[in-house]
């Protein structure tokens, strides 16, 4: 009986884990987002490449608005939207993959992705990559500055 028992615990403890990965985000996000004022960091697509302006800290809260310039749709994905609640605002749309999440926008369209990654604790800048999931030549990088340091484009 006792194994059975923490058989079933356990089990209930990865479905646990299942669901702060899945329905957190909705929940938490947005009642987290009004707390304080995020980072902005801006994403411009145009001619088929990304243009970056601003920066964020690790482990506060940050929104990156995404607006798609060019003439065809593209995509945004990142390490830095996975395993966190990223909560979406605008016209795009969300696909959800194994542990992956892209973002598609249409020509003219934007969106904005709010969320918070990593901790304050890291004390080190760092450097995030993103691509076009469906122009796998398209990529960029965002940063994570550190606290001590200044937060350029704010
Ligand atoms: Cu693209």
């Amino acid at each position: 009986m006792n194994v059975r028992a923490q058989g079933l615990t356990s089990l209930l403890a990865s479905m646990a884990v299942a669901v702060i990965g899945s329905a957190v985000p909705s929940m938490i996000g947005p009642s987290m987002a009004l707390a304080a004022e995020p980072h902005k960091i801006e994403v411009v697509i145009k001619d088929k490449s990304y243009k970056v302006t601003g920066a964020s800290m690790p482990g506060e809260l940050t929104s990156i608005t995404i607006r798609n310039e060019d003439t065809i749709e593209h995509g945004f994905t990142s390490p830095l939207l996975f395993d966190v609640p990223v909560k979406m605002e605008g016209e795009g749309v969300y696909l959800k993959g194994k542990g992956v999440r892209a973002y598609h926008i249409r020509p003219g369209k934007s969106i904005t992705l709010t969320f918070t990654k990593g901790s304050t604790k890291d004390v080190e800048t760092q450097r995030i990559p993103f691509w076009c999931d469906m122009h796998p030549d398209m990529k960029g990088e965002l940063f994570l500055v550190e606290t001590k340091g200044e937060v350029g484009g704010g």
